[in-house]
């Protein structure tokens, strides 16, 4: 699939693998950068206990408390990170996707993200958008995986089509999952699919794609780096989280 095509499918589905998008050495760089931050515990850190989601420790101070999920502001941690950031095939990509020159948002995503074993949560069914305040509900999120991911160990999954749904807030708890305890929510969950992903592997999502993610039930810290772009166009809101930062211009390519 070329990118063209793969956009197609992100616009139709919400979202799109692209198998071995990452190069295998950039990859391996990227694994042993993520695994030497992780290892020194370098900060902005966010930790488990911190997020409370189902599965995570109660406190800062029980067994696991100190377990990491995600190592934040990936682009202000080492060079390879903000080189595949802003490199010209994940620009070339998002201009192609967003039909204007590109920005990359530090205020979202922008991290490292790990899956510890034993006291790793798991996410709930959302959509990236519920926080974010933009003009125009259009970005889109790069995952990269660095090893496998599978949904023996949190891989994540997807419904596909959901981007395109409107459902009224009701569907949604006080803080925003889609309450899977309902007939209707949990028969639309029944068409989420989880894509098997390897090494250098890309999934491009769209911020209203309902997703999700397992707890990792392997013996390994899963580690994935995400981030998410939207065109020069859709404005962050000023005086909200979404604007609280600083954005990378991606410059224009030929
Ligand atoms: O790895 C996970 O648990 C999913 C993360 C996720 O969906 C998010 O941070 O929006």
């Amino acid at each position: 699939m070329n990118a063209r095509s793969q956009i197609e499918r992100l616009r139709d589905r919400g979202y799109v693998v692209v198998p071995g998008f990452v190069p295998a050495l950039q990859a391996k760089k990227l694994n042993a950068a993520a695994r030497a931050q992780f290892a020194a515990r370098i900060d902005p850190l966010e930790f488990e206990a911190d997020l409370q989601y189902p599965g995570a420790p109660r406190s800062h101070t029980e067994a696991g408390g100190e377990t990491v999920r995600r190592l934040l502001d990936a682009y202000g941690r080492d060079p390879e990170f903000a080189e595949i950031a802003t490199s010209p095939r994940v620009r070339g990509w998002m201009e192609t996707y967003f039909g204007e020159a590109v920005m990359l948002s530090r205020a979202h995503h922008n991290c490292l993200m790990t899956k510890h074993p034993l006291y790793g949560s798991l996410t709930g069914w959302h959509r990236d958008i519920r926080y974010w305040s933009f003009e125009r509900e259009d970005l889109v999120s790069a995952w990269f995986a660095f090893g496998d991911e599978t949904v023996d160990n949190g891989a994540l999954w997807f419904v596909p089509g959901s981007h395109k749904a409107a459902f009224d807030a009701d569907r949604f708890d006080d803080a925003k999952f889609f309450r899977a305890d309902r007939a209707d929510n949990a028969a639309i969950l029944r068409t989420a699919e989880s894509p098997r992903l390897a090494s250098g592997d890309a999934v491009f999502f769209h911020c209203n794609t309902l997703h999700s993610a397992g707890k990792n039930l392997s013996d390994a810290v899963k580690f994935s780096l995400v981030y998410t772009y939207h065109g020069g166009s859709n404005a962050a809101k000023a005086g909200t989280r979404s604007a609280s930062k600083a954005e990378i211009a991606l410059p224009p390519g030929g």
